[in-house]
């Protein structure tokens, strides 16, 4: 029905079939909902479906276009929106306007998606009617707003304050060992103070696994997960692990005994979960009741090994269109098969990542709010050529991270790590600090640097780093003090400039060769190799 919606200082015409005032706007239900805006706004707030996806302002004239390679879509965005040239995200959206006021439309239902089509603000439901919260005011008090409301849909996190983590990956990449892994536990130790450790966690990244669907050691830990977790428990700190529950690659074991278990599309054919480690990549149909008892008995194996901290990663994979065993709309299926992990995890700390963000709130204690950082701050070939702002670098980490605070209410909010060596990592100094601040902001502190790779200024400043608590005060969508000092985001935000007719041809050629699994494997194999070089 025809409504007219009236706000402080703005009326709307609008199309919903319900409508009920709370303080700064309504509550809208309907599975499609038009508002009719009095102007073509100044900026749109996109919103990315899951941790890695672009979440920016953006100008409402800017096509934002799909990222090379195809293959790689299912990693970086919802793919069933990709090519959508309006400005357009997942289960909200925003305006601004001349007047610095911004209108706010969000839901409080999954399978949810918002888009500006010039004056009209579209938002739908792909499974039915829901409810969504339309406020309009200062920007941070909308977006307090609906993260309350959420809140109060889907619950929030229950760890107090998140613990400083060493994380194996950052550094390491796969070229992980038992031998090496003490080695650097024993570094650790050895700049304990007698009243501190620098870490609370010691997090065991990808690389451990004997396959993705395999999750037990390979043999490169001959004294097992649990032996590790031992000797990493004996120093006083807390065991971390990372899996990625719901992906399944050919060449495991679990693919060649239950191919069942495997999201399939309509037509039967297994829907891909992207490319990784070499390989094609699929998902697990978490409401096959036998993948939930798969589910919930991994998870208490990892916690009977003895760890407490587990990071779950390319979790996306659980909420990928299909047609599943149990029909079932996408998010909700994942939220169904997150509940269960949830459940079998019990007390343990559970950051999510590569996660579709709505589904996931209630269930995790920390969210992985933006993409791999990086040692490098921008990267021409990523930015300019495969036009793909969800790949790991500094700048595309920090932009989403920031435009992704106000989830703060709700879960503790992953920036990433932070770097503190200059191995490997090409950031100047202005941009690492700026890392540093986004991760005080969240309270969030983490690295990869190797205490071997640190000299004794960077060690302090690493040291003074995790001692630090600063007050943090928000003075604006880029802006911070930190203890009152000023802190401004603004150098990351800005999307890449749009491409030179070069740039483009290139970048369709270079996009069209990535596609081929062909040349991601070489590439992946030049990585590799590059990788051990520096590490040797
Ligand atoms: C381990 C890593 C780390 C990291 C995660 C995740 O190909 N990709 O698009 C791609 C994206 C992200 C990614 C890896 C590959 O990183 O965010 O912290 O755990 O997995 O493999």
């Amino acid at each position: 029905m025809k409504l007219s919606l009236e706000f402080d200082t703005l009326t709307l015409s609008a199309n919903a079939d319900d409508c009920r005032p709370i303080p700064g706007g309504f509550i809208l239900s309907g599975a499609h909902l038009t508002l009719n805006l009095p102007a073509v706004p100044k900026n749109y707030y996109r919103h990315g479906w899951q941790s890695w996806s672009l979440t920016a302002w953006q100008e409402p004239e800017r096509v934002v276009p799909a990222p090379r390679p195809a293959i790689l879509h299912p990693m970086q965005t919802d793919p069933r929106y990709v090519h959508d040239p309006h400005p357009n995200g997942s289960w909200v959206g925003a305006v601004e306007f001349g007047d610095g006021n911004v209108l706010l439309l969000g839901a409080l239902g999954l399978e949810t998606h918002v888009r500006l089509d010039g004056r009209e603000l579209h938002a739908w439901s792909e499974t039915g009617p829901c409810d969504w919260v339309a406020v309009y005011g200062p920007e941070q008090q909308a977006f307090a707003d609906y993260a309350a409301r959420l809140g109060e849909r889907f619950g929030r996190g229950r760890a107090a304050s998140p613990p400083r983590v060493w994380c194996s990956w950052y550094s390491l990449y796969t070229e992980i060992s038992e031998k090496r892994l003490l080695d650097i536990l024993g570094d650790w130790v050895s700049f304990d103070s007698a009243q501190d450790r620098l870490f609370d966690v010691f997090q065991i990244d990808d690389g451990w696994q004997r396959s993705i669907g395999d999750w037990e050691p390979n043999e490169k830990f001959p004294s097992g997960m649990d032996g590790m977790a031992d000797r990493i428990r004996e120093t006083g700190r807390r065991a971390g692990l990372w899996l990625a529950p719901l992906l399944v690659v050919p060449s495991s074991e679990l693919y060649r005994r239950h191919r069942d278990w495997l999201l399939r599309d309509e037509k039967g054919k297994l829907v891909s979960a992207g490319f990784n480690w070499n390989e094609q990549l699929y998902a697990l149909d978490t409401t096959h009741p036998e993948v939930l008892d798969w589910l919930a008995a991994l998870m208490k194996k990892v916690r009977g090994w003895g760890y407490d901290y587990i990071k779950l990663d390319f979790l996306y994979a659980g909420a990928l269109e299909g047609k599943r065993h149990v029909e079932t709309p996408r998010e909700q299926a994942y939220r169904q098969g997150l509940g269960v992990i949830r459940q079998a995890l019990g007390e343990a700390y559970l950051l999510a990542c590569g996660a579709p963000v709505v589904p996931s709130i209630g269930l995790c204690d920390a969210l992985r709010v933006g993409p791999d950082v990086a040692g490098h701050w921008e990267h021409r070939r990523d930015d300019l050529l495969l036009r793909n702002p969800a790949v790991p670098g500094t700048r595309n980490a920090i932009r989403t991270t920031v435009n992704r605070l106000w989830l703060a209410p709700l879960v503790h909010t992953d920036p990433d790590v932070v770097y503190f060596t200059p191995r490997n990592v090409s950031l100047n100094d202005e941009q690492k600090r700026l890392l540093q601040d986004l991760a005080l902001v969240c309270g969030y502190k983490a690295t990869s640097d190797l205490p071997g790779w640190l000299d004794q200024s960077q060690r302090a400043a690493l040291t003074g780093f995790l001692a630090n608590r600063p007050r943090v005060e928000r003075s604006g969508r880029t802006t911070f003090t930190l203890d009152g000092r000023p802190v401004d985001f603004s150098p990351a935000m800005p999307l890449p400039p749009n491409p030179s007719l070069i740039q483009k041809i290139s970048g369709a050629l270079l996009g069209w060769a990535a596609n081929s699994r062909f040349m991601l494997k070489v590439n992946a194999k030049l990585e590799k190799a590059t990788l051990r070089k520096t590490l040797e």
